[in-house]
């Protein structure tokens, strides 16, 4: 029957030191049976830890089933020690030493129930070593150029390349241009170069209000590297006009219209690229748009000049049709100007021609009237026929069976 005796000692809640010593239970005396004991080592972050055995005295077996020291690291065993290990090297005391490239490390001391000799154990000593971040790490902590120091590193980025926030990017600036001419190109940086990694452009379309921004994309302008299997972009191109979105794109050939005409003055380009495979880019030819009225500023009326299209700023004389008047407060009227406005609307457009209203025709002694149109209210076209009482009665000066027809307030 064997018992164990289980002892850690956690160091952890302690500041982390730079260097320190672990013994075997009772060193140099021999240590106990049955006996597990760990120690947690932590250095400060930046750094790796150098340990290093000065003497290493426990029984030897096989896979040091028996008796062992176990050294833990980055979540794997690092090392398992058994048996007596003496120095080669002349003038060294240092019998079994390993590099760490983290800055924590488990150690565990394990005796089982009996030695057929007396050993003594070991001691240890442990001191933090600068990591150097660009070469011992597997992954790439700067996406371009890295520099190691003692107990950290930096990132440094090429010419014209800038540090991102997260102080491992480079990216270039190319961001901020605004482009406020009617017409022009805007193309990716170093177009038909490579486009630079890790850059996020934005470029904008400026125009004055009363012109909408139009756009072409050849399809020999565009190569932007292609989507993944799953059709997510890594690199891709956006244009954002108002609340109309397009892309984001990307590919070998453009995969959006071939002209894009959007309904706003202002239009936002959008690139970013990832870290890896850089293609061509592209080339964006823009113009502007002006904006078009209906070529109808009110129904019932025709437009002076007349013209199949009508853009902002034409300015038009409106006539209502005959018979056709504009009705105000105090008169009426039936012309006026309009402007096509740089929101599409006409102005003036709450103007509308109504027919004319000639009001009730005068009424005759003894005789009456009759609408003979089929339009029964004294308006435009209406026709009304006058009669006499009969048998006693004639008209005078008009005539039996006159009629009188409504326009422009004149009975005729
Ligand atoms: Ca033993
Ligand atoms: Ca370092
Ligand atoms: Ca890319």
């Amino acid at each position: 029957m064997w018992y164990l005796i289980f002892f850690c000692h956690p160091v952890w809640a302690n500041a982390a030191s730079m260097y320190g010593e672990i013994l075997s239970p009772n060193y140099p005396q021999a240590y106990p049976n049955d006996l597990q004991e760990s120690w947690e080592i932590q250095v400060p972050p930046g750094y790796g830890i150098r340990l290093y055995f000065t003497h290493l005295d426990l029984e030897p077996s096989q896979n040091c089933e028996y008796d062992s020291v176990k050294i833990l690291s980055g979540g794997r065993v690092e090392r398992l020690l058994c048996g007596r290990k003496k120095t080669h090297a002349p003038g060294s005391a240092i019998v079994e030493e390993f590099y760490i490239p983290y800055n924590t490390l488990t150690m565990t001391f394990q005796s089982d129930f009996s030695n057929e000799e007396r050993f003594t154990g070991f001691a240890a000593y442990y001191v933090a070593v600068d990591l150097d971040e660009c070469t011992d790490f597997v992954e790439e902590l700067c996406s371009h150029y890295c520099n190691n120091y003692i107990g950290g590193y930096f990132c440094t980025c090429p010419p014209d390349y800038f540090l991102y926030e997260d102080k491992k990017t480079c990216g270039v600036n190319c961001s901020g241009n605004v482009f406020t001419e009617p017409s022009g190109e805007i193309a990716s940086p170093n177009y038909p170069n490579q486009y630079p990694e890790n850059s996020q452009c934005k470029y904008q379309v400026a125009l004055r209000p009363g012109y909408f921004v139009a756009l072409t994309i050849r399809s020999e302008d565009f190569d932007v590297e292609p989507a993944d299997s799953r059709g997510n972009c890594h690199d891709s191109l956006t244009l954002v006009s108002g609340k109309q979105r397009y892309g984001p794109y990307c590919g070998s050939r453009f995969p959006g219209p071939p002209e894009i005409k959007t309904r706003s003055n202002i239009l936002d380009i959008i690139f970013q690229t990832d870290n890896v495979v850089q293609h061509k880019g592209w080339k964006i030819r823009y113009y502007a748009e002006p904006i078009t009225c209906l070529p109808s500023v009110t129904p019932n009326s025709v437009l002076d000049p007349k013209k199949d299209r009508y853009i902002f700023t034409d300015t038009v004389k409106v006539t209502c049709v005959e018979g056709y008047e504009i009705v105000r407060q105090h008169d009426s009227i039936t012309t006026f100007h309009s402007r096509c406005q740089n929101n599409g609307e006409w102005s003036n457009s709450d103007f509308s021609c109504v027919p004319v209203n000639c009001g009730d025709p005068s009424p005759i002694d003894n005789g009456k009237y009759d609408y003979i149109s089929e339009l029964h209210e004294p308006l435009y076209k209406a026709t009304v026929q006058y009669f006499c009482k009969a048998p006693y009665y004639t008209l005078q000066n008009k005539g039996e069976g006159k009629y009188c027809v409504c326009y422009r307030n004149i009975f005729i």
